[in-house]
């Protein structure tokens, strides 16, 4: 090798990928008691769903046994199902609510 020539080291090493942060999906169960206004009334004060958003929501729930309220990062989503909650319990309603990772 004379002392122009550039040694190409081969490449070793690879930058570790770094994982996307898991999302969490914040899901709405249904329950016998919780009024079904104030289930649209939480939807769109926690949430900023519209009228007619909050009402398809909550009725998914009270169809189907739950519905998938919004898909975002964990904290965001654990904020938002304890402010909800919160509403409910000082309301007195047992309206239930999860953050739970996404597959
Ligand atoms: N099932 C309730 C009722 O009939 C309404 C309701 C809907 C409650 C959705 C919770 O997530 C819910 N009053």
């Amino acid at each position: 090798m004379s002392d122009n020539d550039v040694a190409l080291k081969p490449k070793t090493k690879s930058k570790p990928k770094l994982d996307r942060p898991k999302l969490y999906k914040v899901i709405l169960f249904n329950d016998d008691y919780t009024p079904r206004e104030f289930v649209v009334m939480i939807l769109k004060a926690v949430f900023h769903m519209s009228e007619e958003t909050g009402y398809r929501v909550m009725m998914t729930a009270h169809k189907l046994g739950s519905s998938v309220v919004v898909v975002c990062a964990k904290d965001i989503a654990e904020t938002k199902v304890k402010e909800a909650m919160d509403y409910a319990k000082d309301a007195g309603f047992p309206l239930m609510l999860t953050a739970e990772p996404e597959e």
